[in-house]
């Protein structure tokens, strides 16, 4: 198929004002009836056919202005309806399809969860309901009426608020939902089911009364009420922070257990994956109560930033999910420990989007071209999206951002519009010019900045000196200079934070705007060496090699004051060693004393703050050390050297280790409350490395825990450690675990997935034995990324086996479900990006593996766009 462009965007010749639908829900012949005020655009080309998408669809009967049309007039094929000779102005055209929700499994358009009729529609689902000019930039005003059997479904739900319900005969009922704001088909949906609901309300700070529902499989309703706390703490946040107001009468959440990606905003009727809407102490870790506090918030955020200002075309997907993920790390922020939020982010965006951008599947924030868009809701969109927002609030300071989005909320109220949209308002509010700023969003690949810095003790001088280079990635060889905004500051011997001033005295700011290949910066006013600490909080998300050493590191971990570089510097330290050791063994590698002493140091002081002690503690995993290798890398290697760290760590740290597990012992009940998580999450990693030698009565206490535990935090991080250490107590302890939550498949996903992440040879066939569970679904995506994601993403040692058949395995898997669901195929196939990095014998392995999945004759749009790439 023939790639699409950014280049070559146009307006639709034909654009919808109005959508009237009329659903009649039934399992397998659901009829959709779609009255469109069509008119023709004044940009577009005057006497053009009218061209709707349409995808799997059949036309049953059709209408221009309540007139049949004869049959040579108009062409419909399932992918697409062309009227030869439109109406030159305004006309009503009446459109039926009928469509089969069992029969989806691809979950996009209407299909079935469970029994439940439910959408999705971002980006081309809109399209396998009926034929539209299935685009972002096409606004229209929804009403939908929906009709279905009362029994199957008692709960009718669409966009927009209710205006009318009732009764009809044989057992029927109906409900007419209206959606007064324009918006794209992407957010366009409905759900009809049997399901329980739970209601609260939300007054705006206008006073607006908005009934809040959360939708649920019945019996789930007491697992409804973190998720309700978050959606509250969200519309109160977004208010006060961005000044944004919720602008209709209800907002309705609803959970389904079979779901392509995490959750989706449709207007007034968010979708979610259940597993980011249920919790209970018992059923949920800390980990899961953060992630659904932030994707509720998410979601919820989009209602501003995706639905009342969308995007022009897919190329500007960013626009809308880059600053709701920077909208939501702020509030996860500002509701937890700032610091410890920036690096758990920040680790999430170095494991998937530096590895993203470091291999055949980069792209830039905003790609140019695409042959699948489903294969660009990416960590570079998303994540990296994110990281912009916040390197340019950085470089232009907090009130001019705060300006700038204001004028963007007002300005583009209603628009489809451009990240140059986007961007101009900052420009304005600011007064700079940001074009070398933009380069962020059109160069792809992670920018490398070498950081040495020299010391005059006579002239008390100390300079920076600082160079930007940029590797090559797919389709940019050569890339400018980008302005990288990094915080820094200079430190004394006595750890205190020094004044900065240029030479000739001038006090300057705590930012430096590096905007060229090479800059210099001095500093006057230092007759001792002070210490860098610089791209404090991660302000510009780049690859930073500093001629830091190793002492200075250790004293950075203690004296920062900026909490991110006392993180940063300890994984410096310990990522330094890993590299070393796995490139020449443990024995040579250096550092561990200065990384055990810096532990040691934060453990004394985890008091203050337990969350960033577990942080500090937790090593940088296989992946980041691959990464950081680059090329060549052994797998084997690297795990034996963190191996041998955690040993070492394990041998210096040993006794404060175990006192911290008495110490920070959470007293009472459960609370999933940010403080209590910190506690739980320092003991956690503190049992790991305590027990990371596997001596028996290790291993009997980490059992009790496990055995005693009363939350599922402490149970199954106690259940993760001895995953780790082959033998009978292990297998017991799974089994038990298993037993215990046999009817909760959200639980048993996660004993799927530590199972697969186990570094052990056994492990492949452990997970293709686990494939014939009864705990596992092929067609359920929940289950596919827990099993087959965690085994490929998260399993380095044992997806990367010398002999291939890891990589055989993730093959036959993918062509085995791209048929029935090829975004989550393609997803999945993704676990090659870093193939390329790998040794010789590997990455020939890889290799045939990918070309496997090639060579498959009826490959996906979705799939064959991955594979091309990788390859290519
Ligand atoms: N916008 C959706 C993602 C849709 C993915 C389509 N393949 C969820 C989100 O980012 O909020
Ligand atoms: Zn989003």
């Amino acid at each position: 198929a023939k790639p699409v462009k950014l280049s070559e965007y146009r307006v639709a010749d034909h654009v919808v004002k109005t959508v009237h639908l009329d659903i009649v829900l039934h399992p397998t012949a659901t009829r959709v009836t779609a009255v469109l005020a069509v008119e023709p655009h004044p940009q577009g080309i005057a006497g053009a056919p009218l061209v709707f998408d349409g995808d799997g669809l059949t036309l049953a009967a059709i209408a221009i202005d309540g007139r049949t049309p004869a049959p040579e007039a108009y062409e419909a094929t399932a992918d697409r309806l062309v009227i030869h000779n439109p109406p030159a102005g305004p006309f009503r055209l009446t459109l039926e399809t009928v469509v089969d929700p069992q029969a989806n499994t691809q979950l996009m358009g209407l299909y079935r969860s469970s029994g439940t009729w439910c959408t999705q529609c971002e980006a081309e689902g809109f399209r396998r309901i009926t034929y539209f000019p299935d685009r972002p930039d096409v606004l229209a005003v929804y009403t939908t009426r929906i009709e279905a059997e009362k029994k199957a479904a008692p709960v009718l739900l669409g966009n927009g608020n209710l205006v009318e319900a009732g009764d009809l005969p044989h057992g029927r009922h109906y409900a007419v939902w209206h959606d007064p704001h324009p918006k794209p088909s992407y957010l366009f949906a409905l759900v009809g089911g049997d399901l329980a609901e739970v209601s609260d309300t939300f007054t705006t700070r206008s006073g607006r009364v908005v009934k809040l529902g959360i939708f649920v499989e019945h019996g789930k309703e007491d697992r409804c009420a973190y998720a309700m706390d978050a959606l509250k703490r969200s519309m109160r946040w977004d208010e006060e922070a961005f000044g944004c107001e919720y602008d209709l009468d209800v907002f309705n959440i609803v959970a389904v257990s079979d779901f392509n990606m995490g959750a989706m905003e449709n207007k007034g009727l968010n979708i979610f994956n259940d597993k980011y809407v249920l919790a209970l102490p018992d059923t949920a870790t800390d980990q899961d109560y953060a992630a659904i506090e932030a994707i509720i918030a998410h979601e919820y955020f989009h209602n501003w930033t995706g639905n009342r200002i969308t995007c022009r075309d897919w190329f500007q997907l960013c626009l809308k999910e880059g600053l709701t993920v920077f909208r939501d790390q702020e509030f996860s922020g500002d509701m937890r420990s700032r610091a410890v939020k920036r690096i758990a982010d920040v680790r999430l965006l170095k494991s998937h989007q530096f590895a993203e951008d470091a291999g055949p599947l980069s792209h830039p924030v905003r790609p140019e071209i695409y042959h699948e868009i489903n294969n660009f809701y990416t960590a570079t969109v998303y994540e990296k999206g994110a990281e912009i927002i916040r390197a340019l609030k950085v470089l232009i300071g907090a009130e001019a951002f705060r300006r700038g989005m204001d004028l963007y909320l007002v300005r583009h109220d209603g628009d489809a519009a451009t990240v140059e949209d986007f961007i101009a308002c900052f420009a304005e509010a600011s007064g700079r010019d940001l074009t070398q700023f933009f380069l962020w969003y059109r160069q792809s690949g992670t920018p490398q900045v070498a950081v040495a810095t020299r010391h005059d003790p006579v002239a008390g001088t100390f300079t920076v000196d600082l160079k930007q280079t940029h590797l090559p990635t797919p389709g940019q060889d050569v890339k400018q200079p980008m302005v990288l905004p990094l915080a820094f500051g200079l430190i004394g011997p006595d750890g205190a934070e020094r004044p900065l001033f240029t030479e000739d005295g001038k006090a300057v700011p705590g930012v430096i705007a590096l905007d060229a290949a090479q800059k210099s910066v001095t500093f006057s006013g230092h007759p001792t060496r002070p210490v860098l600490s610089i791209n404090r909080g991660f302000s510009a998300p780049i690859v930073l090699k500093t001629d830091l050493t190793a002492a200075d590191l250790g004293f950075l971990a203690r004296h920062d004051g900026d909490a991110y570089n006392r993180w940063q510097a300890i994984q410096t330290l310990a990522t330094d060693h890993l590299v070393a050791a796995s490139r020449k063994g443990a024995a040579l590698a250096g550092g561990v004393d200065i990384l055990a002493d810096a532990l040691a140091a934060v453990l004394a002081d985890a008091g203050r703050d337990p969350a960033f002690a577990a942080q500090a503690l937790t090593l940088p995993s296989e992946s980041d050390i691959a990464r950081e290798l680059g090329a060549e890398v052994d797998p084997d290697a690297i795990h034996a050297a963190r191996r041998a760290l955690r040993l070492a760590i394990r041998s210096r740290l040993d006794g404060t280790l175990s006192d911290a597990l008495s110490r920070f012992a959470t007293p009472g009940p459960y609370s999933p409350d940010a403080a209590a998580a910190g506690r739980r999450a320092l003991c956690n990693v503190a049992l790991d490395l305590w027990a990371s030698g596997g001596e028996a009565d290790r291993l009997a206490t980490v059992a009790a825990r496990h055995r005693d535990a009363d939350n599922m935090t402490d149970r199954f991080a106690a259940l993760a450690v001895l995953a780790q250490h082959p033998g009978a107590d292990r297998e017991a302890a799974l089994e038990a675990f298993r037993e215990r939550y046999r009817a909760d498949a959200l639980i048993l996903d996660k004993w799927l997935a530590l199972q697969a992440a186990i570094p052990e040879a056994a492990t492949l066939d452990r997970v293709k034995a686990l494939l014939a569970d009864p705990a596992f679904a092929m067609t359920n995506p929940n289950r596919l990324r827990a099993l087959v994601g965690s085994f490929a993403s998260g399993n380095q040692t044992q997806f990367n086996r010398p002999d291939g058949a890891g990589y055989a395995f993730l093959a036959e898997v993918v062509i085995a479900t791209d048929p029935r669901n090829p975004q989550v195929a393609a997803r999945l196939l993704s676990a090659f990006r870093s193939w390329r990095g790998l040794e010789a014998g590997r990455r020939t392995l890889a290799r045939a593996a990918l070309e496997r999945v090639a060579a498959t004759a009826t490959l996906s749009a979705d799939v064959r766009d991955i594979v091309a790439r990788s390859l290519g």
